[in-house]
């Protein structure tokens, strides 16, 4: 059985993401920092065979130690899904949090970076492998006080890039994927837990769900291995740019 691992998987996209990997074949490695949910999921998806690893992505050494404690069933991950990731704040540069900064930096690259160089090794060894980024729209457009987040985002855009250029000699692809308005607990990140806020982004239209996202993933997971979906934005139909939504009243 092939192995998948997902960061970010205790919500919204990384969830919904393992669990089309689990309806295709795919044994799980499910990562993030709620163990609860982690476990929730892990028996949604029985039988299929999950690992559980709980791990703060901007902490490298947690990160090693996690991937290092694999038990060998699960250590020949094919698939990696560099999900983990959040906003944290809506603000002009002028008015910015310097730590909600640093946790968009630390966490939507650095993290990125962390995982996948824990992970690489063992699909070097084989020769084989397949990297899907969480990217976003916003790391293909700037828009207004999303300054931040929208630079870690375009940072995921060249990594992506980078990184299929210097993998491409060991047979293992990576991809994209760049999602526009996705209803999960995103919002309520960015607005630090005020409900009312996350969602009124939503309210007017209707925005993907996270299951939308990952049928695509799972799409692209399944093709031969000859083929790379390399790039992919995938927005509600409503919404035409990153903060051009169609909204009705
Ligand atoms: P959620 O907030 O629902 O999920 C975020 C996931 O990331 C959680 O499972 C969380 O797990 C994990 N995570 C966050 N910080 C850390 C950390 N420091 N260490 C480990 N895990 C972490 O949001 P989404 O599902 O929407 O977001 C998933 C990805 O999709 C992100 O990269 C986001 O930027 C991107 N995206 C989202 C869009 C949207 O509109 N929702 C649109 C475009 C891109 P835990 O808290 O348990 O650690
Ligand atoms: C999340 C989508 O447009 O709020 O990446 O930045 S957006």
């Amino acid at each position: 059985m092939k192995t998948a691992l997902v960061t970010g998987a205790s919500s919204g996209i990384g969830r919904a993401t393992a669990v089309a990997l689990a309806k295709v074949g795919y044994q799980l490695v499910v990562t993030g920092r709620r163990r609860e949910r982690l476990e929730e999921l892990a028996a949604a998806v029985a039988p299929v065979p999950v690992h559980i690893l709980t791990f703060d992505v901007r902490n490298r050494d947690e990160v090693d130690a996690a991937v290092a404690s694999l038990p060998a069933a699960f250590r020949a991950v094919e698939v990696l899904i560099n999900n983990a990731g959040n906003a944290h704040g809506l603000a002009p540069i002028q008015q910015g949090d310097v730590h909600d900064w640093d946790l968009m930096l630390d966490t939507n690259v650095r993290g990125l970076l962390n995982v996948t160089r824990a992970v690489l090794p063992a699909m070097q060894e084989r020769r084989s492998g397949f990297i899907i980024n969480i990217g976003s729209i916003a790391g293909h457009e700037a828009y207004a006080n999303g300054n931040v987040y929208c630079a870690s985002k375009a940072a995921v855009a060249s990594l992506s890039k980078g990184m299929r250029i210097d993998l491409v000699g060991l047979g293992i692809r990576v991809a994209e994927v760049n999602p526009g308005a996705v209803e999960t607990e995103f919002s309520e990140v960015r607005f630090k837990g005020d409900k009312a806020r996350a969602a009124s982004v939503y309210q007017g239209f209707e925005p993907l769900r996270a299951d939308d996202v990952a049928d695509i993933i799972q799409f692209m997971v399944t093709r031969p291995p000859h083929v790379n979906i390399a790039e992919v934005l995938i927005l509600p139909s409503a919404q035409a740019a990153a903060t051009v939504i169609n909204k009705q009243p």
